[in-house]
């Protein structure tokens, strides 16, 4: 970790594979002002990554094996690596932390939620969760640990952004499984930059600053975010 790289308010958290992905596709697209940070149990996974920051989980508990062999490992590890991310989040200047994770695996299913805790706690101004429902192809057993996981997280973070990977089957009509993830990761990507957007007007048409959106996302519970386009006099509506 490179603690000199904390510079910017918004701080972008992939945890476990799917998580990973998704923040490995925002930083390939570049995002001035975001500090992106990846963490997992899982070695591999990390060195894959071309995102500098990266924190190995609970390296004691798993040692850095692919994936969590129980959920109990996973909790084990997500409680050792408090120590390894409780700092992180302390002491930079992060105002808003946005948690990425594919819920329904081990790691970012039982992690996530660790992570929106330490956050509260370190009284990071704003913390925001934006995961995943697995595709009905993953199987049901998925969705039901997706589920739970979510309602984990819920307790923990100001505002929840929910995907339901299934509802982009409806949006995609090319999508298959080759690339079911890729479009998951773009639509991950897109709730990142509309967030960093109103917070960072690049052309000030959009009068919001950190201030706005934290009165709107804290303690906001459930959140939808809708992008829609139009043109003419009624445009807005
Ligand atoms: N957006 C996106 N989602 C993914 C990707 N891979 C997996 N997922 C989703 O994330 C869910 C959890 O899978 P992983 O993130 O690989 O699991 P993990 O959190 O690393 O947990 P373990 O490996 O089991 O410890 C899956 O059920 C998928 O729905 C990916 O490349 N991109
Ligand atoms: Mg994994």
């Amino acid at each position: 970790m490179d603690k000199n790289q904390f510079g910017t308010i918004i701080t972008v958290m992939g945890v476990g594979g799917g998580g990973i992905n998704a923040v490995n596709h925002m930083y390939s697209q570049g995002i001035d002002g975001v500090t992106f940070v990846v963490s997992d149990t899982d070695k591999h996974q990390l060195d894959e990554s071309p995102v500098p920051n990266r924190v190995l989980l609970g390296a004691n508990t798993t040692k850095g094996q692919n994936s969590c062999s129980d959920v109990d490992v996973a909790r084990r590890a997500a409680v050792e690596s408090d120590s390894e991310i409780a700092p992180l989040i302390a002491d930079n200047n992060t105002k808003l932390l946005i948690i990425i994770a594919g819920m329904g695996g081990e790691t970012g299913t039982d992690v996530a939620p660790v992570v929106a805790r330490i956050a509260r706690e370190k009284e990071v101004t704003l913390t925001v969760g934006i995961v995943t429902i697995p595709f009905q192809f993953e199987g049901t057993n998925k969705i039901l640990k997706a589920l739970d996981g979510i309602e984990e997280m819920r307790k923990y973070v100001d505002s929840l952004f929910t995907i339901n990977n299934q509802c982009l089957t409806e949006i995609h009509k090319d999508l298959d499984q080759t690339n079911a993830f890729t479009k998951s990761d773009e639509t991950l990507s897109t709730a990142v930059r509309s967030l960093y957007c109103l917070i960072t007007p690049i052309d000030r048409r959009v009068c919001m600053d950190f201030n706005d959106v934290n009165y709107t996302l804290r303690k906001g519970g459930n959140a939808f975010i809708v992008s829609g386009f139009g043109s003419g006099e009624r445009r807005v509506t």
